[in-house]
Order: structure tokens, then sequence, then C-alpha cells
């Protein structure tokens, strides 16, 4: 890209110097609305994660950390480590003895850097000392200024013993938004149908009497406590639609009537293989390649939803994208998990922005622990900047200079703004 020639056509453009960072001026200084994390409100107390302890055993970290473990630490010795323990081992791994060049370990530092802590003063006692004397409340407005994320959408269940609880006091908070997330019931319906009923909800294990009306009953009932912004559900590669099974009926009869009903999209999150090394706990799952005609069927058959998606497999970015050109009810969104990184960010918006214009959710954040969402949105924001940069310079040698009000416009749409009108329709 030359970025010294001046843009042709029209005497008072800006240089492609000055159009680069105008645009990421842009988007560095547009609010994001977050649409998936796993933070919750601090009404939720204990489930809100903070601080450098919850900051270093992130799971992600963990993984790395194994690969450089030596082999007389097994995994059990390290679960029955303290968290700060845990935090020590992963800090000595990925911070001392290697370079923290991995896209979580480098958020470590510029999250720090960000909270105004040098990270080489590495002194944990001293940094949880730090961290320990923030309220809640006014922490969680601290970080999201510093990420410049005006709303959070939390992942919230009611099979989570942990956080039911919590709703029956919870009045909202203006910070945080609720999503619907029902994997027990469309991935273990043996064992979610048993939870139902012992709820009081008449369900049979083969969906026979009122099962299915009883099953809408229970998500309605959640979605009046919740008020979400969709539902959502992580599926494996190996999901299909229509599939002869609980998870097929209960998604065709029950999920899908629900969601047209209440006027909220349906998020399948595909292409998670559970716990391929179940050691690692929660850091145990892998990816496939999921099989798209799921989703052709879903958006086909079911042309009133709205389908809200994101795929984990690099190879099924692609034809996601060629996707929604098909169906103006299909609205991809994220880098999701493993796709978070710089390398396949950037591949990811280059191929939507290419296909579909700004008419995407660019990214959310994932994050699991309050900070998090420093980091995760100054690295996407870095890349997202730098690829809409590349975009307007060739739309202007095209012949077209974008205003600044026109990318204020475009960057709003990729981070809320095509979201809020995708669930508005
Ligand atoms: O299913 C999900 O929502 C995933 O995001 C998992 O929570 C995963 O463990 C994760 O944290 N990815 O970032
Ligand atoms: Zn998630």
């Amino acid at each position: 890209m030359n970025t010294s020639a001046s843009v042709p056509l029209l005497a008072d453009a800006p240089s492609l110097a000055d159009l680069r960072a105008l645009v990421s001026d842009v988007v560095r200084s547009t609010p994001a609305r977050d649409i998936h994390t796993h933070l919750y409100a601090p009404h939720f107390q204990d489930l809100l994660l903070y601080g450098i302890d919850e900051l270093l055993v992130f799971h992600y970290l963990v993984a790395e950390s194994f690969r450089g473990f030596q082999r007389d630490l097994s995994y059990e010795a390290f679960w029955s480590l303290s968290k700060a323990a845990q935090a020590e081992l992963i800090w000595e791994q990925l911070f001392i003895r290697n370079s923290p060049l991995s896209e979580a370990a480098r958020g470590v530092i510029t999250t720090l850097n960000q909270l105004s802590i040098e990270p080489r003063a590495h002194d944990l006692p001293a940094l949880r000392q730090w961290f320990a004397r923030w309220n809640a409340d006014e922490y969680t407005d601290h970080c999201m200024k510093l990420a410049n994320v005006s709303r959070l959408c939390m992942t919230n269940s009611p099979f989570d013993d942990e956080e039911r609880p919590a709703w029956d006091t919870y009045r909202g908070d203006s910070r945080f938004d609720a999503a619907l997330r029902i994997d027990p019931l469309l991935m273990d319906w043996d064992a979610a149908g048993q939870q139902l009923s012992r709820w009081g909800y008449q369900v049979e294990p083969d969906l026979s009497g009122q099962t299915i009306a009883e099953v809408r009953r229970f998500l309605s009932e959640w979605t009046h406590r919740m008020n979400p912004l969709f539902v959502m559900v992580s599926l494996p590669p190996t999901f299909a639609f229509p599939e002869h099974s609980a998870r097929g009926r209960l998604i065709a009869e029950a999920v899908l009537p629900h969601c047209a009903e209440f006027g909220l999209p349906f998020s399948p999150m595909l292409g998670v293989k559970k716990l391929v090394n179940p050691a690692l706990r929660l850091a145990g799952d892998s990816v496939g390649r999921s099989d798209l005609d799921a989703l052709i069927n879903l958006c086909v058959q079911f042309p009133e939803n709205k389908f809200l998606v994101t795929a984990l497999a690099r190879e099924n970015q692609h034809e996601l994208c060629v996707l929604a050109r098909k169906f103006r009810n299909l609205h991809p969104f994220g880098c999701w998990w493993f796709t978070n990184i710089p390398s396949i960010i950037d591949e990811m918006t280059r191929m939507r922005l290419d296909l579909l214009g700004p008419t995407f959710t660019a990214q959310h954040s994932d994050a699991r622990v309050l900070e998090q969402i420093i980091y995760k949105w100054t690295h996407s924001r870095e890349v997202i900047g730098g690829v809409l940069a590349d975009r307007y310079c060739d739309l202007a040698l095209a012949g077209w200079t974008a205003s600044r009000p026109e990318i204020e416009r475009d960057v709003r749409a990729l981070f809320g703004g095509e979201f809020e009108r995708f669930c508005a329709a």
C-alpha cells in the first residue's frame, strides 16, 4: 500500500496517511457493545471475576503453561494448588521463562499497562493488594472506560446452580445485558429433562405428552425473568439440522418457536469439541469444522427466525460469510475463542468486509475476567482499525473518499449498531 500518494480526483481530500490516521482514531474512540462475555454484573458477587490471580489462571494461559511445565507436574497436582500458587507457576512459565508472546499472555501485559501497573514489577502479593482495594462496582466502570465498551452481555444459564438464586433478587444493571444460555437443554436432554421435572415441568424423556409445551414454558419463564438479548448454545462440529434426535426436535419445536414468539435471535455457536483433554478441565476444549448445511436448513426452514452465528473453526469463516449474503436472517458475529488472535481477526475482518460490507458484528470479547475487556478490545481495535484503514484507502483510490461522519457511522455499525438493527428487525 503506497501511503504517501495523495488521493486523486478530490483536491481537498485527505492524504492516504491522514485517512489512515483518521480511521484508526475513529476505531479507537467508538464505544463498542460487547455482545458475548462470561462476565456478570456486580450483583452476582463472586461470579464476577477480577484481579491478578484470575487474570493469570485464565484457562487459555493454563493450557499454554502446561506445554512448558515439567512432566513431573501432573494435572491433578496443579489443580490441587491454590489459585495464587497456580498464578505463580503460570507467571514463571509464560512471563519469566519465555516472553509473553501469545495473544492471551500479551493481553495480561496490555491490561496491566492500561491499569498503570508496571508488569515487570511482578510482585504478585503487592498486585493482589492493589486489586483488592477496588470496589467491584467502581472497578467495572473503570475497566469499561479503559476498554471503551458501552455495554456488556452476560452468559446466563438457568442450569447454573451458583447463578440461578441471584435472579431472585437481581433487578438489572444499566451496564449489563443478559443472554439465555441453554446448552444442557440441547446437549444433555436426559439430565436437563430430569432437572426440569424437579423444577415442576411436566416433561418426558421421549418428549411425549406435554413436554414441548413445558419446555416452552421453561424458556418463557426465564425469558421474562432475564429479558435476554438472544438465546444461545454452543454446538459440536457434528451438529446437523434437521436431526432425528431430542436436540433436533427441541430446536425445531420449542426453541425456535419460542425465539420467534419473543422476537429473539437464536445464537448457535458452532464447532466446539468438548474436553478433548478432560484433565485440562475448562481449558480442555478443542475445535472442529462444522457442516454449515445445518445453518442453511435452519435459515430456509425458519425464515421468521433470526440467527446470530459465530463459528469456531477458521475453515468455516468464508462459507459463513457467503451464507450471510444468502440469508438476511443470518448475522455473523465476532472472532470467537481460537479465532480471537490477531492473525485470524485480520483475515476474518477482511473477508467479512469484502463480502458483506459493514453489516456484521466485528468482535466480542468473550471475557471471563473483568479486566480482559481492556486487552481484548485494545488488541482487536488495533487489528480491525488496520483492516478498515486499508479498505477506506482502497475506496479512496477507487474514487470515493469517506468522510469522518461516514466512517464513524460504519464503525458504530460494526461495533454493535448492526447487531441492534438485526435484533430489532
Ligand atoms: O462456549 C463459550 O461461550 C466459549 O466462549 C467458552 O466459554 C470458552 O471456554 C471460552 O471461554 N472461550 O473464550
Ligand atoms: Zn463464550
